[in-house]
């Protein structure tokens, strides 16, 4: 499968290249620690190696393609401390990758490559993974080019991120899989804090509820779970998670559980004392009507800029009847967000500017509203698959109907 997926990039690659992708190294954070590692998803898209300071050297010459690996050498006495690095027999074995060096012979090999291989220098293009970044942030790939730059003035770089992230956004059946239990286990995680529910309950009493339920199917967090009662849910990032959710209340909550790198982003709202007021109710209805109807827009072609329009027209109409926009009130007043972004390895996955979309491409569908001098935050998300004439909603058995909501509250009800 990895194989199969460096194939299809180096099928894209101009002719006569060489293209790196570093897994990445995590940042020092305090005293002795590290924040935690997790791999730079383009390298772990093209290897399924999730380990730290690997490179991933792709090239072509005369219409040979060729792979190499690069790890950190096993190291004995860190593996008393912290347990093993990967072996390159063990990297082999996912990877499918045969050639795998120490990292400390990268440039040997470059060195080897270029020498053997390309005669004409001014030809060559070097591709990195140039993603958007931090302003403040040099990345490995930053620094890569900078070296290279540094030791072949002549070379050619260029950015393989648009090309990375048009074949990231076709989500193959293992990710699809792989994101379906993910989103299963959110699934399994909300219903168990519906079941905890009730007046007053702290919101990270709410959140422990869920992350038990993650810890047990060896799911990690998609991004900081938001539980937001009352006015908190206006606040699009809120995640203190520390506040009271009083009884008549909502809560949003904003979250996901990530299954082997692939991250399901939901939100449910639902009265935390398990019945709506008819006020939260009538609120409540549009957005999931607004949810429903962009669903049944999606097809091939349409840009996630055009839904999200779509449904600023819809909100016009319905906010509209309900006196909403009296005294000069416009939608933007309400719901000011985006409705849509693409997901994946990443909760905010790659994508381009102006991408129509196509069969294959996961993205979420999440209108909402917020009432702020009503204490009324409501959003509604669900995880979808475009294809070929329409979408499949893969979060479709998570509950979201009020009535179901309702009734599956009042069997837990304290
Ligand atoms: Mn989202």
């Amino acid at each position: 499968m990895y194989k199969n997926r460096r194939t299809h990039l180096q099928q894209q690659l101009n002719n006569d290249y060489l293209a790196l992708f570093f897994s990445g190294k995590a940042p020092y954070k305090i005293g002795d620690e590290k924040y935690y590692f997790t791999p730079d998803r383009s390298f772990y898209w093209l290897t399924g190696l999730d380990k730290e300071n690997m490179i991933l050297l792709l090239g072509n010459y005369q219409g040979q393609d060729f792979t190499y690996l690069f790890i950190e050498p096993y190291d004995e006495v860190m593996a008393k401390w912290i347990g093993g690095r990967m072996l390159p027999k063990q990297a082999q074995e996912i990877s499918g990758i045969t050639n795998i060096y120490e990292i400390n012979d990268l440039w040997d090999i470059i060195g080897n490559l270029l020498n053997r291989n390309f005669s004409d220098k001014e030809k060559l293009n070097v591709y990195f993974d140039l993603n958007k970044q931090e302003a403040n942030q040099i990345t490995q790939a930053i620094e890569y080019v900078h070296k290279f730059k540094e030791y072949y003035p002549n070379i050619n770089i260029l950015n393989s991120y648009p090309i990375m992230a048009k074949l990231r956004m076709i989500k193959d059946e293992d990710e699809i899989n792989k994101l379906k239990q993910a989103i299963h286990i959110t699934d399994l995680a909300i219903q168990n804090m519906m079941k905890n529910s009730h007046g007053n309950i702290m919101e990270n009493e709410l959140e422990a509820h869920f992350d038990f339920v993650l810890k047990c199917n060896q799911c990690e967090h998609s991004f900081p779970s938001i539980i937001a009662g009352g006015k908190n849910g206006t606040i699009l990032h809120y995640s203190d998670n520390n506040q009271m959710v009083k009884d008549g209340d909502l809560v949003l909550c904003d979250l996901g559980a990530s299954y082997q790198y692939l991250n399901a982003d939901i939100t449910r709202t639902f009265p935390v004392n398990g019945k709506f007021t008819d006020r939260q109710k009538q609120i409540y209805d549009i957005v999931l009507r607004g949810n429903k109807y962009i669903m049944n827009m999606v097809k091939p072609g349409l840009t996630l800029r055009q839904l999200n329009n779509e449904l600023i027209k819809f909100y016009e109409t319905e906010l509209k009847q309900i006196g909403l926009l009296d005294n000069g009130k416009k939608v933007s007043d309400y719901y000011w967000h985006g409705v849509s972004h693409m997901l994946g390895l990443e909760t905010h996955d790659v994508t381009i500017a102006n991408y129509k979309l196509e069969p294959g491409n996961v993205f979420t569908i999440e209108p909402g509203l917020y009432l702020e001098e009503e204490n009324i935050g409501i959003r509604i998300e669900d995880n979808v698959l475009v294809t070929n004439d329409g979408c499949i909603n893969l979060s479709k058995d998570i509950i979201k109907e009020p009535e179901e909501i309702e009734s599956f509250m009042a069997k837990y009800h304290k």
